[in-house]
């Protein structure tokens, strides 16, 4: 029945590859690593995975992902969060998003394509906006 539905039901899910690298964590500030990362958004939590080179240094020819090569690496809960545009000095980077989370913890997110990572900025404010009233 209606009633019996997860309260996770119609937040929004998304899924794809950017850069990514944490800058802070619990108001400190750490160095940046910057890193590829297979990026997914479900039930209100963000999660970045570890680059699949620095997982497994294969070589060679590229093969498809195996599953064993999507560690996650960063999770982040999107309720009370705050996003946008990074300022000038946060990067050299074009395109580059900042997330900061309740718990102190922030991270840029960047794609040289700008439709990309401006998707990525609609959905992370939107899933922000519907948690506020769950
Ligand atoms: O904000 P920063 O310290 O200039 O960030 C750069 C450094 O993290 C640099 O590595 P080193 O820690 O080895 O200096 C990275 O290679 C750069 O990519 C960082 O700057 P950008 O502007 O790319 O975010």
């Amino acid at each position: 029945t209606v009633l019996s539905l997860s309260p996770q039901c119609h937040l929004l899910e998304k899924a794809g590859i950017i850069n990514k690298t944490k800058v802070a964590d619990g108001g400190k500030k750490i160095r940046k690593n910057w890193s590829q990362s297979w990026t997914v958004l479900h039930g209100g939590v963000l999660t970045f995975h570890k680059d699949p080179k620095s997982v497994f240094d294969g070589g060679g020819e590229p093969q498809p992902l195996k599953s064993s090569q999507i560690v996650p690496e960063f999770t982040v809960e999107l309720r009370g969060a705050s996003v946008g545009w990074a300022s000038k000095d946060k990067s050299s980077k074009k395109n580059v998003l900042e997330l900061k989370t309740r718990q102190g913890c922030e991270y840029l997110m960047q794609y040289d394509t700008e439709s990309i990572i401006s998707d990525w900025l609609k959905v992370i404010q939107d899933t922000v906006r519907q948690l506020v009233t769950r």
